[in-house]
């Protein structure tokens, strides 16, 4: 990729409040399968909309909490990219809201506070009668830090009871939001305020399909704040974003991230910007 056009780079560089809205093309350079992409492999067998549902959990309990242990375990295996680590950075030089539809934690392994987890998290758990949180250094296999070794995985998804609930006895389930599902209200409002008070607002690595998350940027839009797309496709969003840059999160955020001591780099010829 080209460096970001001069235009583009003032915009990323002057902004003094940046909410970052990350989908799952933020951590796709770290090795984790998108969404769409999160039933390939072992599980090619089930699309992940079947599977993020109360109605497949439900039906087979087992099999979703094999399906979410896999993930977990994958994502414990990877490293966040530099996309992630320049987000982190990026704070230090201006104030930086990290909103993210993601449920990994590499923002927060890159060294970000997220904002908002708006369809919760692979590595929070809760027990799926009574609602008890369930500690997730009690989920067997999921070995605290990262990096963990386990063998590789098995020719066929390994099918795992869920914890009981100490509680009540009931299954523990991932505290994530499937569809259907409300989000989580504080995490919405956190959300939306910290889109109100964005004087930029990038958009990282999301489709723009899934509601009520996809909306977040339209607000930005509505009230004239400029909205930055960072993503190698089109998306629902693309029409109405500012400018696009046409990349992936780890090669193109590092480009537009303030350069430590303020100093303006030679801004070369401009990139794919709209
Ligand atoms: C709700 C957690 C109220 C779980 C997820 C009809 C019936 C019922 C509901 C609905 C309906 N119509 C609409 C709805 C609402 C529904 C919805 O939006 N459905 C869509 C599919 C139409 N939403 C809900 O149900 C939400 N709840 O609305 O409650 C309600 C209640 C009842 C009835 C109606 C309404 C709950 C939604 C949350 C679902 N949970 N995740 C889990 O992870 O297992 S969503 C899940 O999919 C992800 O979190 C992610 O946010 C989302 C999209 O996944 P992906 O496609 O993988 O990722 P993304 O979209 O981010 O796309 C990847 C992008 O990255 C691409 O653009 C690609 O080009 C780009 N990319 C690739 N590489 C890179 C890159 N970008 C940058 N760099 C790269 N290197
Ligand atoms: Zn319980």
């Amino acid at each position: 990729m080209e460096a970001p056009d001069p235009e583009l780079l003032e915009l990323a560089r002057s902004a003094r409040t940046v909410t970052v809205l990350s989908g799952a093309g933020m951590s796709a350079e770290s090795g984790v399968p998108t969404f769409r992409d999160a039933g390939t492999g072992l599980w090619a067998r089930w699309s992940p909309e079947e599977l993020a549902t109360p109605e497949a959990w439900d039906a087979d309990p087992e099999l979703v909490w094999s399906w979410y242990l896999w993930r977990a375990r994958q994502v414990r295996r990877l490293r966040p990219n530099t996309g992630h680590r320049a987000v982190a950075r990026w704070a230090d030089r201006a104030r930086v809201h990290v909103v993210t539809q993601n449920v990994d934690d590499l923002h927060e392994r890159a060294g970000s506070r997220v904002l908002a987890h708006l369809h919760g998290s692979l590595f929070a758990f809760r027990c799926s009668v009574c609602g008890a949180p369930f500690p997730a250094r009690l989920v067997p296999g999921l070995a605290a830090g990262t990096g963990a070794q386990r063998p590789p995985d098995p020719p066929e998804p390994a099918r795992e009871r869920p914890p009981e609930c100490p509680a009540c006895g009931g299954p523990v389930r991932p505290a994530v939001v499937w569809f259907g599902e409300l989000l989580p209200e504080e995490a919405v409002e956190r959300a939306a305020a910290a889109v109100a008070e964005a004087d930029l607002v990038l958009v990282v690595g999301t489709s723009g399909l899934v509601q009520p998350a996809a909306s977040l940027p339209l607000v930005a839009v509505g009230r004239g704040t400029p909205v930055v797309e960072v993503n190698p496709e089109d998306t629902a969003l693309t029409p109405h974003a500012d400018r696009t840059v046409r990349a992936g999160a780890a090669e193109a955020l590092p480009l537009l991230l303030p350069p430590p001591d303020g100093r303006r780099p030679a801004a070369r010829r401009p990139s794919t910007g709209r």
